[in-house]
């Protein structure tokens, strides 16, 4: 039998979801515009007024929001709610130094805690459940996401965080823990370390994983589901739009459920950006249609995947979408780090020595994402003293470390060494079969 957390609302009828979503919409518009300097100019510059969407397909009239006007508008310019009413910022990676912040204010922390709530309970979790969180805490939204939603649920909660591996499993044992968050690149290597240290999985009581800020594939979730002896379900978010738990899969595992009653989804052409159907691969945009910090409208994900509208036998009638199958951007996620190229590139240049030629090689050792980057320096600082040498690479993964908030490996390589491109220059080399 399927459990929800708010069944009336995973389970309203198409008819008056869809009705709900008009009138959260209206009310979002009325509200931004009035709120938030930023869209009342970008409507006022679209001729739009809030009155003029008087359906869910006027939706297309609006204009787009990007990270680019996250960039510009920072930190605070995208914030709808006064800054009393904000009670916390998470953020991430933007192109450049600069980060992507969001805003919340408690009721956007309510419902982000009731949709991870759902999202647990959608997976087969409940109060008697014992989550591990191993996710980042910080200013990253995957600590903080499962940990407020776990505790609404009501389940014990373990505030683990990443890192610390044998910690990790010796608690799993002890606290038997049912129920694991993490990355799906770090339940592979908890599994390896598993295996290492000679645990079982009959040492365990886990029973289920919520595995997402990367992307993954099916390969990986039988291997998961095999090693740690869990089902493993894919969980989808970024923090613009809250975080995790935008969207997630049943116990079908047959695509996510968007919460839909919170975040308006639409698929665009990236190139065209004219609106695909349901069923069309293209890039995802979302709407934020309940949040009061610093709602987004249509907002461009850059992530492809597509819409999945066919019911699902677990009785929700929120639309699904299937995995990501790559970015509209160069945006890398090395170890669930969002990584821009352009953060790498301008933390080389600062340091004269380097010539404008590199590479960044990203691979997966032992389950773990590597960055490499292969810089080429000029041919007489390799007949300098081996110290400066040695200096020169100290600084340089130091810096770029700090640009990227993981380390990176610096290799100098001679003059001429990098291929030289004859058009778009070629600057990551992916080496990771995910
Ligand atoms: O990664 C939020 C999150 C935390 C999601 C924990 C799931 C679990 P950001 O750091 O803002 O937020 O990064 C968002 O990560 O646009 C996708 O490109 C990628 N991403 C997130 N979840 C998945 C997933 C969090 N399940 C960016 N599959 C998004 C593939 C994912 N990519």
């Amino acid at each position: 039998m399927t459990n929800y957390y708010e069944r009336e609302f995973e389970t309203l009828p198409r008819e008056f979801l869809e009705k709900l979503q008009l009138e959260r919409l209206q009310t979002l518009l009325e509200y931004v515009y009035e709120k938030c300097d930023f869209y009342h100019k970008k409507l006022d510059e679209s001729s739009i007024k809030p009155a003029d969407i008087k359906s869910l397909s006027d939706l297309k009239k609006l204009p787009f929001t990007t990270k680019q006007d996250l960039r510009d508008n920072y930190p605070y310019g995208m914030f709808s709610a006064s800054m009393n009413d904000i009670v916390r910022v998470h953020a991430s990676s933007g192109t450049t130094g600069k980060l992507t912040v969001a805003g919340y204010t408690q009721n956007d922390i309510d419902i982000w805690s009731a949709v991870m709530a759902r999202s647990f309970t959608a997976g087969g979790c409940s109060h008697s459940s014992i989550i591990n969180v191993a996710y980042g805490y910080g200013l990253f939204t995957g600590g903080l996401g499962a940990h407020y939603g776990s505790e609404l649920l009501g389940a014990l909660t373990i505030p683990a965080s990443s890192g610390n591996t044998k910690r990790q499993l010796q608690m799993f044992k002890d606290f038997k823990v049912s129920t694991l968050c993490c990355t799906p690149s770090y339940a592979l290597y908890l599994a390896d370390e598993m295996e290492k240290e000679g645990y079982k999985i009959s040492d365990f009581s886990l029973k289920q994983g919520f595995f997402g800020a990367e992307p993954w594939s099916e390969e990986m979730r039988t291997q998961i589901q095999e090693r740690l002896g869990i089902k493993a379900y894919n969980i989808y978010g970024l923090s613009e739009i809250i975080g995790p738990g935008v969207s997630i899969e049943c116990e079908h595992q047959c695509g996510a459920h968007i919460w839909e009653d919170h975040f308006l989804p639409e698929i665009i052409d990236p190139e065209t950006l004219e609106p695909l159907k349901n069923g069309e691969q293209g890039e995802l945009v979302f709407t934020t249609i309940s949040k009061t910090g610093m709602p987004l409208i249509r907002y461009r994900t850059r992530d492809l995947c597509s819409l999945i509208e066919e019911p699902c036998e677990c009785g929700r009638t929120h639309i699904r979408m299937t995995r990501i199958i790559g970015r509209s951007d160069d945006m890398l996620i090395i170890g669930g780090v969002n990584v821009f190229p352009s953060q790498i590139e301008s933390a080389l240049f600062s340091v004269k020595e380097i010539e404008p030629h590199y590479m960044i090689i990203v691979d997966r050792v032992n389950n773990l994402d590597k960055i490499e980057i292969q810089v080429e320096i000029k041919d007489e600082l390799f007949s300098d003293e081996v110290k400066n040498l040695q200096n020169l690479k100290n600084l340089l993964e130091k810096n770029v470390s700090s640009a990227i908030s993981i380390s990176a490996k610096i290799h100098f390589v001679s003059r001429g060494t990098i291929e030289r491109s004859q058009g778009k220059a070629v600057r990551v080399i992916d080496k990771r079969r995910i």
